[in-house]
């Protein structure tokens, strides 16, 4: 079907074009048929000396939400939606909609997030929903363009795994043939691993899967990560990238989704760079937390308040960070990225050295002979290296101010919904 998108019509031409019907009006003499396409919503007039009354009738008789095709001649009509309007002389029912739909489409009456979810396919049809999509592409491409210019090299790691990499607690296991295998919270080991394979710069947006029982409006079961990891270069370099690639983000996104903005209502204030840094000793002083404290919830609210913007934490103490991370006495080269409301990335310079990497394993409880296939990468000559994992849905609602990360995400994994 040889189709005509409604932002590429040009008035004085025949079209012919496909949508949902989103509105009949009847106004005696005349008939407006709305249709929408992805691009918007098109004006389909139907005076009724110009149009055929069997035509007219055809038309008004069809359900909301139907699909169908229309062939017409485009006119110049200032006051419809797109600026044209279009007398149709062919109206094709090529699918009817049942009635009462699950959703309001013309986002009169706005369902609550769970009937949304629910009917994500009659959702995603509302522009303000549509919206996020379109942008959510664009931040993707966008981190790949950019990662891509840096010279990094995109990458595909496993999803099915045998061990965990940020502590134990947070994996689904599976049932892979006749052993336990896990589905991977994080590329982290096999990002590093790249490092001694030499590949230097490697990222990777990709799934992982995080079995934790959170039901809160920041987590999800199943996150989109964009990770990356760099030889040669230390945990300030890739913070500065970090910090850099956001603002990049955000300007291009103000540059190319300006309608996408404008349906959701958004106007974007591009952060300033270079971020704050901010000792983790002076962020639980703000927070009122003891030393050894993660900061919850309440402390990243409290820091979060305080700075207003976003914010680095570094200066970690060792302890609360994974064991790949590089020691300096009781403090670790660790870094969070924060938005006022909540993390949006953590990374760090890593331990190359394998001894110590045994060594900190060990500290850590963990079985060094469970990382047999990692720490091979580490005995014939590893680079000094470091990275960070960003999450692709916090970016994403702290940039546009969504309520909840379940928003961000098509069809969102979460503790009660695995379908649709
Ligand atoms: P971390 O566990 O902090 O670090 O995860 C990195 C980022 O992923 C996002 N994220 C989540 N988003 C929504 N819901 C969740 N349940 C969830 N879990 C994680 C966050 C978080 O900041 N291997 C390290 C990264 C590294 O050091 O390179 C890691 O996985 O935005």
């Amino acid at each position: 079907m040889k189709l005509t998108r409604s932002s590429a019509i040009v008035p004085e031409t025949d079209v012919t074009v496909a949508g949902w019907v989103h509105e009949l009006r009847d106004l005696g003499g005349i008939s407006f048929l709305l249709l929408r396409d992805r691009d918007g919503i098109m004006q389909i007039t139907m005076p009724k000396k110009k149009v055929p009354p069997e035509l007219v009738e055809h038309v008004r008789s069809l359900s909301r939400e139907s699909v169908v095709r229309v062939a017409g001649l485009v006119k110049e009509e200032l006051k419809a939606p797109q600026g044209f309007e279009i007398i149709p002389y062919e109206v094709e029912l090529l699918s009817a909609a049942e009635s009462p739909l699950p959703l309001d489409v013309t986002g009169k009456v706005r369902a609550d997030l769970d009937t949304r979810l629910d009917a994500r396919f009659m959702d995603v049809r509302l522009p303000a929903t549509r919206a996020i999509f379109l942008i959510r592409a664009t931040v993707l491409q966008e981190v790949r363009a950019f990662l891509s210019a840096h010279d990094f090299i995109e990458i595909q790691t496993p999803k099915m795994v045998a061990t965990a990499t940020e502590g134990g607690t947070q994996l689904f296991p599976i049932s892979y043939f006749d052993r336990e295998a896990f589905l991977n919270q994080s590329p982290q080991l096999y990002k590093q691993i790249m490092m001694a394979a030499g590949l230097e710069r490697v990222f990777e947006v990709g799934p992982i899967f995080r079995a934790e029982e959170h039901d809160t409006r920041k987590h999800l079961n199943e996150v989109t990560s964009i990770d990356i990891e760099a030889s040669f270069l230390d945990d300030r370099e890739v913070m500065e990238l970090l910090e850099e690639l956001i603002r990049h983000v955000y300007v291009a996104v103000a540059e190319r989704c300006s309608a996408s903005l404008q349906a959701l209502g958004v106007s974007l204030l591009i952060p300033n760079i270079p971020f704050k840094r901010i000792a983790y000793a002076e962020a639980i002083e703000t927070a009122d937390i003891p030393w050894g404290d993660d900061l919850d919830t309440a402390a990243e609210k409290a820091v979060g308040e305080e700075v207003g913007e976003h914010y680095f934490i570094v200066d970690w103490p060792v302890e609360l960070k994974p064991f790949y991370v590089q020691p300096r006495n009781n403090l670790c080269y660790a870094f969070d990225l924060m938005h006022p409301r909540m993390e949006l990335a953590s990374g760090a310079r890593r331990i190359h050295d394998y001894a110590l990497l045994v060594e900190q394993l060990a500290s850590k409880s963990l079985a060094p002979e469970n990382f047999g296939f990692y720490l091979d990468a580490f005995r014939f000559g590893m680079p000094p290296h470091a990275g960070w994992g960003l999450g692709a849905e916090r970016l994403l609602v702290t940039m546009l101010g969504l309520a909840n990360i379940r928003e961000s995400v098509l069809f969102p994994r979460d503790r009660r919904r695995i379908t649709p």
